[in-house]
């Protein structure tokens, strides 16, 4: 049993110009409606957290244009100022819970994180998606699906948990520039803890670096987590979801977690619901949910009659 639990910082980013579905900029609130702050209290003992609120930004990178990038220069000005907002959170001493928001948010977030601790990044993105694709490549133009275009992280230092969605091009420039991927074939074949160990190990062999998780929701099972854009069947489990947060967890050194693609727009009332409770566990997971005792004042003890 850790006494000291970990000081958070948690962000909002209700951006979705990175694709093209509208609701997806509501998945902060609906995520918080469901309790988050309290529960994050009450059930993984944190004692210091800090909202930084809202990410706001201006666009002015107004005469950045890429081809077939959807609003490329909406993505640039709001990751430039997030990565700003993350590095802050993080040299205030506090592990980084971004909420999005659509997945073109990994860019600011993982740029901020490097910046405040090390360039030397271990990066695990959960996803159904790789998110590899380039202006060139791109068949829908959607940056959250071309989310590497901007980032100077290692591909060394990242390893894929989850896909079963992969473009031709990206699959050609996962295996020649050798990234480290876990599909659902293998965690089929191998069971979720021996992945998530061996995700862990690749992007992390000396057990000493930052760990950066950017939990795309869709990485679930659209019956676990309907209310997203891009639903892929045949995904994870709720359960192994919250064992990859959990083993995360385990580390000590989670430094920044991304929670993203929750859209309470689609889907019925029971989806929203169901989507943003898996969200809620899966945050959870990551802050030790379960995994710590948490101190009860004496006169909360209620004796047994
Ligand atoms: B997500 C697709 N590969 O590029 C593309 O949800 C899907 O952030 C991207 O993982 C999905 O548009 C992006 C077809
Ligand atoms: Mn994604
Ligand atoms: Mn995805
Ligand atoms: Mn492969």
């Amino acid at each position: 049993y850790s006494s000291s639990s970990p000081k958070v910082g948690i962000l909002d980013v209700p951006f979705e110009k990175g694709q093209d579905k509208s609701g997806v900029e509501f998945g902060p609130k609906s995520i918080r409606d469901a309790g988050l702050l309290q529960k994050l209290i009450e059930c993984c003992g944190i004692t210091d957290l800090k909202d930084y609120g809202e990410v706001k930004y201006l666009n002015n990178c107004r005469n950045a244009e890429v081809l077939n990038m959807k609003h490329y220069d909406h993505v640039i000005s709001c990751s430039k100022e997030l990565s700003e907002q993350v590095e802050k959170v993080i040299r205030d001493g506090r592990i980084c819970l971004t909420l999005g928001g659509d997945h073109s948010i990994g860019i600011g977030t993982i740029h901020g994180h490097m910046r405040a601790k090390s360039e030397d990044l271990a990066v695990l993105w959960v996803d159904a998606h790789a998110d590899l694709n380039t202006n060139r490549s791109s068949h829908s133009g959607n940056i959250h699906g071309a989310d590497w275009l901007q980032c100077k992280l290692s591909l060394r230092n990242l390893a894929y948990i989850g896909l079963r969605s992969i473009d031709p091009y990206e699959h050609v420039i996962m295996h020649n520039l050798g990234i480290s991927h876990f599909d659902m074939f293998d965690i089929q074949r191998y069971g979720i803890d021996t992945v998530v160990s061996a995700a862990i190990d690749q992007i992390d062999p000396d057990h000493n670096k930052p760990i950066h998780v950017s939990f795309d929701i869709d990485s679930l099972d659209p019956l676990e987590a309907p209310s997203t854009g891009t639903p892929v069947r045949g995904g994870l489990l709720l359960r192994e979801g919250i064992h990859i947060m959990t083993a995360i967890y385990k580390t000590g050194r989670l430094g920044a977690l991304d929670l993203v693609e929750v859209n309470p727009k689609i889907g019925t009332q029971g989806d929203v619901e169901r989507t943003v409770t898996a969200a809620l566990h899966i945050i959870l997971a990551a802050f030790g949910e379960n995994r710590r005792l948490i101190k009860l004042e004496s006169n909360n003890l209620i004796p047994p009659t």
